[in-house]
């Protein structure tokens, strides 16, 4: 499908400084070009706006819960029109606290048009703190949480009332780092995951065989990638990197597959953050993904 391309710069859900200048990091590593080759009709809206990073301290639970307010509505405004209009919106992150807007964007879409919605969840963490339990309350911490229902009211309601996501309709994937409370939660609600130990018992075929597996012609697939998901030693640009991640050739599969479902409706790309990356190779690597995730292959295949 056609693809907009949606810059979100803001890193107010985290704590690190830097993802605000992700969008620009892709698009310096060629996004927009590298799309085109692929699928010719992509345009690049430009990036949101939103207010700045104050810095302050957490208060309530929540670090910026209002300016991370502010970004995700604005997310979900942008990625529900380019859905509307029958185009893949593909948000250049920016902290993960804004898939809370892109993924109700999609659940919203979905649930008008009788579709169902499935999430990918690539990442390190497992992104599924409540104020409860969250050490930091740094809100890229808990958009998975806020998807589910469990959250600030402002977060949790941006597609309506019922809560975004069912737990089912969620897969994380690569997860290493997961804090003590947050794994109550996880479990208590059932969320399947591949954690790494998965990953390096099954081979990651396996893992995405059984990830996609309910993956049908009415289903809409959102990949919400979160680039430390990746090995830093392939991905140093990150806010918070966690050793042990998936390597480049068993991210390209992953990226292969997805494209391979042929089910993929909307993207994120996330927590690139440019200030920490090596002469941009994290960004540059995040485009190669992509191309993948789009339908790039070596050779054809059957
Ligand atoms: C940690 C770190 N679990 C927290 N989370 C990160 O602050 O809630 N997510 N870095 O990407
Ligand atoms: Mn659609
Ligand atoms: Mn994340
Ligand atoms: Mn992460």
């Amino acid at each position: 499908p056609p693809v907009t391309l949606i810059g979100a710069p803001t890193d107010v859900g985290a704590s690190v400084l830097g993802a605000s200048m992700g969008p620009d990091a892709l698009r310096i590593a060629g996004i927009a070009r590298a799309l085109r080759a692929l699928e010719p009709d992509v345009q690049d809206m430009g990036n949101l706006s939103g207010p700045g990073n104050p810095q302050a301290a957490p208060s309530g639970g929540f670090r910026h819960l209002a300016e991370v307010t502010a970004w995700s509505q604005a997310v979900f405004s942008a990625a529900l029109a380019a859905l509307d209009a029958g185009r893949l919106p593909l948000l250049m992150g920016g902290d993960h606290c804004l898939a809370i807007g892109s993924i109700s964007a999609a659940a919203r879409h979905c649930r008008l048009r009788g579709r169902r919605l499935k999430v990918l969840w690539l990442d390190a963490h497992a992104d599924a703190n409540t104020p409860a339990s969250s050490p930091s309350g740094n809100l890229h911490g808990m958009p998975v949480a806020c998807l589910l229902g469990h959250g600030p009211r402002q977060l949790t309601q941006l597609a309506g009332a019922a809560p975004a996501l069912q737990a089912r309709q969620i897969t994380l994937l690569g997860v290493r780092s997961v804090d003590a409370t947050e794994k109550r939660f996880v479990n208590a609600q059932g969320i399947e995951v591949y954690d790494m130990r998965s990953i390096d018992e099954l081979g990651m075929r396996s893992v995405m065989q059984a990830a996609l597996a309910d993956v049908d012609e009415n289903t809409h697939l959102h990949l919400s990638f979160d680039m430390d998901g990746l090995d830093p030693t392939i991905a140093p640009g990150v806010g918070t990197p966690v050793r042990g991640g998936p390597t480049y050739r068993e991210t390209q599969l992953c990226m292969e597959m997805l494209a391979d479902s042929g089910a993929l409706g909307s993207v994120d790309v996330m927590e690139l953050n440019p200030a920490l990356d090596v002469r941009n190779q994290t960004a540059e690597l995040a485009v190669d993904l992509l191309e993948s995730l789009f339908g790039k292959s070596t050779l054809m295949r059957a």
